[in-house]
């Protein structure tokens, strides 16, 4: 029996929202890859691109990269790891940070010269796409964007003429289909094309995980191990352990089982503002929210709120800094996210031409304060009351005196 696990997009040294904790974070998701792996002991890991955050790696993340994979080393399982477009960049014939982990024999960098004139070199080879033991072999191409469909036809050429075994593919690509309203230069007839040549595509990039087994080939993805992005908590990723025997009529039964892989806790909270009609009441929205989060665990979460639909009330009225800071009290969390989605209420409309100044502006003043659901019910009035205002200011009034003017109309308008 044959049993390989397959992660893809550790996304090694990403310090997230510029914090230092999530390069750890990270790197501590792939710690906990690499403890699941000793106790599995699988013939081989592999990882199926974006292995680093950035192109160019600090000494920290080396050392990250370094920590996790001795152990896998020392334990006789090979890391078989392709490129994805964090690791490249662009191609340019400089030695990756992937290159130098080959050379120090940490892990089989699997990588392809696209013009080469043949894609698949000889066993034995002492650099190339393949990865060969007597009964698996592993084909591992870079990161190649929108001309991977040509090159997979070539390559179904060259395995046509291959004694079969089984066969892993493994691609840094997203498959077009699997995320909705983004296109992808991969699509599933080009995989299709693979069918009798290819047992598993061993899928990375897009960082949403999904299994299509009833495919031929069968296609995985395992998602990344922690979040990159406030979209990708709520389909978490982790890794894949198949396990594949031969079948009777002499190919192959594979058992492929996902496991997520434990992150730091990331909330997203979402409040329509479209029923909300103060400050007050979005701010008691809010607190009904945070009183439904789960009780803290060991790690501080990550903590994102989204306003959506429509403001009732002034954009000037809503406090950001107030609703972060009654985020931070109810969560302590490493980083709160506030994104204000919701649209404003409807801007004023172009007023009536012919208009005297004055009863423009009285009509400029009106829209704006019809819009605030808090004083839609005396718009007239206040209008009139920072007519007069300005007036009062124009003449050189004292704030004092102002100030009264505010204060007496306020009052006499409340009884
Ligand atoms: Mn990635």
């Amino acid at each position: 029996m044959l049993r390989f696990l397959h992660l893809a997009d550790l996304h090694l040294g990403y310090q997230q929202y510029g914090l230092p904790e999530r390069a750890v974070d990270f790197s501590r998701a792939l710690g906990r890859a690499v403890r699941r792996a000793l106790e599995v002991k699988p013939d081989f890991c592999l990882v199926a691109g974006d292995f680093f955050h950035h192109r160019q790696v600090d000494a920290l993340t080396l050392r990250q990269a370094i920590l996790a994979l001795e152990p896998l080393r020392g334990a006789g399982i090979p890391v078989l790891a392709v490129a994805g477009n964090h690791d490249l960049g662009w191609r340019d014939g400089n030695e990756s940070w992937l290159t130098l982990l080959h050379h120090l024999g940490l892990l089989t960098y699997l990588d392809l010269d696209p013009r080469a004139e043949q894609l698949l070199p000889g066993v034995g080879a002492e650099s190339g796409p393949l990865y060969e033991t007597d009964n698996v072999r592993v084909i591992g191409l870079p990161y190649l964007g929108a001309s991977l469909p040509r090159l997979l036809d070539r390559l179904a050429g060259e395995l046509r003429e291959l004694p079969r075994k089984y066969t892993i593919l493994m691609l840094h690509a997203g498959l077009e289909g699997t995320i909705p309203g983004v296109t992808e230069p991969l699509r599933p007839e080009h995989l299709a094309a693979l069918e009798g040549l290819v047992d598993y595509v061993a899928l990375g990039h897009r960082h949403r995980p999904f299994a299509r087994p009833e495919t031929s080939p069968q296609l995985y993805n395992p998602g990344s191990l922690e979040a990159a992005a406030a979209d990708e908590s709520e389909e978490p990723g982790g890794w894949f352990l198949a396990e594949v025997e031969p079948d009777e009529s002499g190919g192959w039964r594979q058992s492929v089982t996902h496991s997520v892989c434990p992150r730091r806790p990331f909330h997203r909270l979402r409040i329509d503002c479209t029923l909300l009609h103060t400050p007050g009441d979005l701010r008691h929205q809010l607190q009904t929210h945070l009183a439904d989060l789960p009780p803290a665990g060991k790690r501080r979460p990550i903590v994102e709120l989204r306003l959506v639909g429509t403001l009732l009330f002034s954009p000037a009225a809503l406090d950001l800094d107030e609703l972060t800071a009654d985020i931070e009290e109810a969560a302590q969390p490493l980083k709160v996210l506030v994104r204000n989605q919701a649209a404003a209420g409807q801007g004023p409309t172009a007023p009536g031409e012919g208009l005297t100044r004055a009863a423009l502006e009285q009509e400029v003043l009106l829209q704006a304060i019809t819009q605030d659901h808090r004083y839609r019910h005396r718009a007239g009035e206040l209008a009139g009351l920072a007519a007069e205002v300005k007036q009062m200011s124009l003449a050189g009034a004292a704030e004092a005196e102002i100030f009264d003017h505010v204060a007496q109309a306020v009052e006499e308008a409340d009884e």
